[in-house]
């Protein structure tokens, strides 16, 4: 396809007969098809390559210059990329969309339903995950060097049905018949040993070296991804490892009738790619976990080193020059034994010269104080899987022990115990988060009041012990998904009010802020608010046969099911409204449709029982017509990056409630208000540092404090202080023992109550039902002046400046990575 440059940006640009003819070129060259025969999935695929067409250019020149220059380069490991869909995020990014939608406008073709046939990428699990895609957004958009390194797995996150209001999982098929995004790069091949045993050589003259003998060996395989920087400078990737068996294929026992056994090796080592595990901040526990995260260590590693070395032969010193590592949360952590087993065992490093370059080539990002998702493997599983790897985890850990904590706390054997590596339990455990801390040259937290959480309650000794190391990245969100792309109308309305920079520069916001009162562009922007619900309103009904009204408040709770994001207050909240609905069918409140949408961990029972109990109150609250549609209890099923696209421009209310403490920043808070949605929320992650941005006089903050919460606990929280204090309160839990919402089966929404109650209420919902139903009442008195609310809604988007991940980004390279633009011409 022909390019042509633009003036402001080097962007490859078609007009758009050009485009017509690529995407009919590519149905008949590409996928031996025509336009009269090609359904649907035909004209994305066709559309795709064309897109490919634009891309592959600037990814070889990017490619090219990096290599050439042999810049330094963050590589960014992590278990999780939920990327979502691509072709809209390529065509906003190569700025195409216009040309495109009128190419196939004029092949008779709407794109956004073209659109709609593209698979999630749900290679991730939830936030951590969908941040890392924001994050390699960001930096191809900036024109930093960088690689995304994560598992190419055959089955993303499970896909979510209902049956009977509960849960059931169903595999992911995302690239069933084919992704026309990847490009396969058998060139790059790796080969990871596992298992087996070490043996101690003795060499004459030269002492003793480690030689470890492999049990077996997979194959990996990288697939790469092309990261579209907006404005298309730079292309970068990402590269996903598939793992195969070493051996193709054993002919000669298939042909001595060994038919099944013949495949079985195959299958075993396929596995390792097989799927992503579905748990959101808690540890698998499982072999097979940590040998997936191996084996993308082990890759990605190699890879790393195969490029160093071209570069810059065998001098070793300069790779923390070169490369900088960013392990996103503990999963990758293996990958510093690793680099560590190269460096001594196969270049031939003395232990301190390694130790060093290490020391001077990861960073680490920790997501999580939840002390369950802090991982830990046994020592057995590590002596049977990574037995070279558990003998360097000794080493670092013995000498960590005797020279750095020995020497600041001299004969403290408890201090010891707290930060070795390895936990005297029973079994014996090895602490992940201890060796990324005892590693890496910094330690981020991915929120301000989190960060310093980490540095007081996580690991106040190593705080103690290395006081620069821990520092704070506030999260961010990309707006050329999160808002450009997601939110068409808005994103016109804020290019004709401030100028179409924004995009790249989202300070720019700030210049809707004098317009918050200017009754026009409150029209304006209510109006896209509410074309935006017509959208939502019209899937609700295809997806769950509810019928809702747009002058309803949308009232949105989307994120991962968990009893610390309190899914679960939000329900007793809607409880005491369908009973005061019922009690006076002439209850005044504005007609209030609450949202639903997330995904529980299929061994989570509670956060199971929520689900099921959220579907089954909607069941009856929808079909009791003595509430007269005041209130409508929607749960979507499947959420996914391609329904929150749809979600987050058709909220008018954001539910961000954790209990103070728990959510390490949140990045759904931040999509909700860039697209002029009110928060109603704890002073948590970083809903705290919004609220300096937005004015916490214009969100419905609630609940208890970080501090006040310590507090509770420490002098003994009793949730029944609460039940038997508030009569309201109390029967609203009591009818979740009765049979009202599970006819003819009553007690099948007891544990709920159970959870708020007998079983102590961990994440304190009853602590804070109160404020938070005050804070509703708020909403609704707000909600009644359509100016005031429109206004809180401006002044919400317009502060959003701060938490777009091009500013996180730019945080990471001057604070962590050093890293320096290398903007392609
Ligand atoms: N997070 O999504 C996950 N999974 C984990 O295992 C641990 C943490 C989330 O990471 C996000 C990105 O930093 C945070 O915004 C969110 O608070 C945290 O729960």
């Amino acid at each position: 396809m022909a390019t042509k440059q633009k003036t402001s940006v080097a962007v490859p640009s078609v007009n758009c007969a050009e485009m017509q003819q690529a995407i009919i070129d590519r149905l008949h060259k590409g996928l031996g098809t025509d336009k009269n025969k090609a359904n649907n999935k035909a004209w994305w695929n066709a559309t795709c390559q064309a897109v490919n067409e634009l891309v592959f250019e600037k990814l070889t020149q990017t490619h090219q210059n990096h290599a050439e220059k042999d810049t330094r380069a963050v590589n960014y490991l992590s278990l999780e990329f939920l990327m979502g869909r691509l072709l809209s995020n390529n065509l906003q990014n190569l700025e195409v969309f216009d040309v495109t939608q009128q190419a196939l406008k004029a092949l008779g073709k709407d794109l956004y339903e073209i659109c709609d046939e593209e698979p999630d990428m749900a290679l991730g699990n939830g936030g951590l995950g969908r941040l890392a895609a924001c994050f390699i957004d960001s930096l191809a958009t900036l024109g930093y060097p960088a690689i995304g390194y994560g598992i190419h797995y055959e089955h993303g996150l499970f896909k979510q049905e209902f049956q009977d209001g509960r849960q059931i999982e169903r595999p992911d098929t995302w690239r069933e018949y084919g992704n026309p995004w990847e490009i396969c790069r058998p060139e790059s091949i790796q080969f990871v040993p596992l298992y087996g045993y070490v043996e101690t050589v003795y060499e004459q003259g030269k002492g003793s070296r480690k030689v470890w003998h492999a049990g077996q060996k997979l194959k990996g395989v990288p697939w790469d991804i092309p990261i579209v920087g907006y404005g298309a400078k730079t292309v970068n990737i990402l590269r996903l490892w598939e793992s195969r068996s070493h051996e193709a294929f054993d002919w000669d026992v298939f042909n001595a009738g060994g038919y099944v056994d013949a495949q079985a090796e195959k299958s075993k080592a396929e596995t390792v790619s097989k799927v992503l595990y579905p748990n959101d901040s808690t540890d698998a526990g499982k072999e097979l976990r940590l040998i997936q995260q191996y084996f993308f260590c082990a890759c990605s590693v190699k890879d790393i080193l195969r490029r160093f070395k071209r570069a810059n032969k065998e001098d070793w010193s300069l790779l923390p020059e070169k490369v900088a590592i960013q392990l996103n949360d503990t999963h990758p952590t293996i990958a510093i034994p690793e680099l560590m087993r190269i460096l001594i065992d196969e270049e031939g490093l003395e232990w301190p010269e390694a130790w060093e370059i290490c020391q001077k080539t990861f960073a680490y990002t920790n997501h999580t104080l939840l002390p369950e998702a802090l991982e830990k493997w046994s020592v057995a599983l590590f002596e049977k899987v990574l037995p070279r790897h558990l003998e360097i985890i000794y080493e670092i850990n013995s000498q960590f022990l005797t020279k750095v904590v020995e020497k600041k706390w001299p004969g403290d054997d408890a201090k010891k115990s707290k930060l070795s590596v390895i936990e005297e339990s029973q079994p014996r455990m090895v602490r992940m988060a201890n060796l990324c801390v005892i590693t890496a040259y910094k330690v981020n937290g991915v929120a301000a009041v989190h960060s310093e959480l980490v540095k007081t309650d996580l690991f106040p000794e190593f705080h103690e012990l290395f006081p620069t190391k821990l520092v704070n990245v506030t999260n961010g969100v990309t707006p050329r998904r999160w808002l450009k792309a997601c939110n068409p109308g808005l994103a016109t309305l804020l290019d004709e009010t401030i100028g179409d920079d924004w995009v790249l520069n989202l300070d720019k916001l700030k210049g809707i802020l004098p317009k918050a009162t200017d009754s026009d562009f409150q029209q304006r922007f209510m109006d896209i608010k509410k074309e935006n619900k017509m959208v939502m309103a019209k899937i609700i009904k295809e997806e769950t046969d509810v019928e809702v009204s747009v002058d309803a408040i949308f009232d949105v709770q989307i994120k991962r099911l968990h009893e610390y994001k309190r899914q679960q207050l939000n329900l007793i909240h809607i409880l005491t409204l369908y009973k005061r609905l019922l009690e006076d069918p002439d209850y005044d409140m504005i007609p209030r449709v609450f949202l639903f949408g997330a995904k529980a961990a299929p061994g989570y029972h509670m956060a199971k029982e929520i689900i099921f109990a959220l579907n089954k109150i909607a069941d009856k609250v929808n079909n009791d017509v003595r509430i007269k549609d005041k209130l409508k209890v929607v749960f979507l099923p499947n959420y996914r990056v391609s329904l929150a696209e749809k979600m987050f421009p058709a909220a008018d209310v954001s539910e961000q409630i954790s209990t103070a403490g728990l959510e390490a920043s949140g990045t759904g808070n931040m999509k909700f208000s860039l697209n002029g949605a009110l928060t109603i929320g704890t002073m948590d992650g970083a809903n705290i540092e919004m609220a300096e941005e937005i004015g916490a006089e214009h969100m419905f903050i609630f609940g208890l404090s970080v501090e006040e919460v310590k507090a509770l606990k420490a002098e003994g929280y009793n949730p029944y202080d609460y039940y038997y204090n508030n009569p309201e309160l109390k029967s609203v839990l009591d009818w979740l023992d009765s049979d009202f919402f599970t006819p003819s089966h009553p007690g099948l929404l007891s544990d709920i109550k159970r959870s708020l109650l007998d079983w102590g209420d961990e994440y304190l919902c009853l602590a804070d039902y109160e404020s938070y139903v005050n804070a509703h009442q708020a909403i609704d008195t707000l909600y009644r002046d359509q100016s005031a609310w429109a206004e809180k809604a401006i002044l919400n988007a317009g502060a959003m400046g701060k938490f777009n991940s091009d500013r996180s980004i730019e945080d990471y390279a001057t604070k962590i990575w050093n890293l320096k633009k290398f903007p392609i011409t």
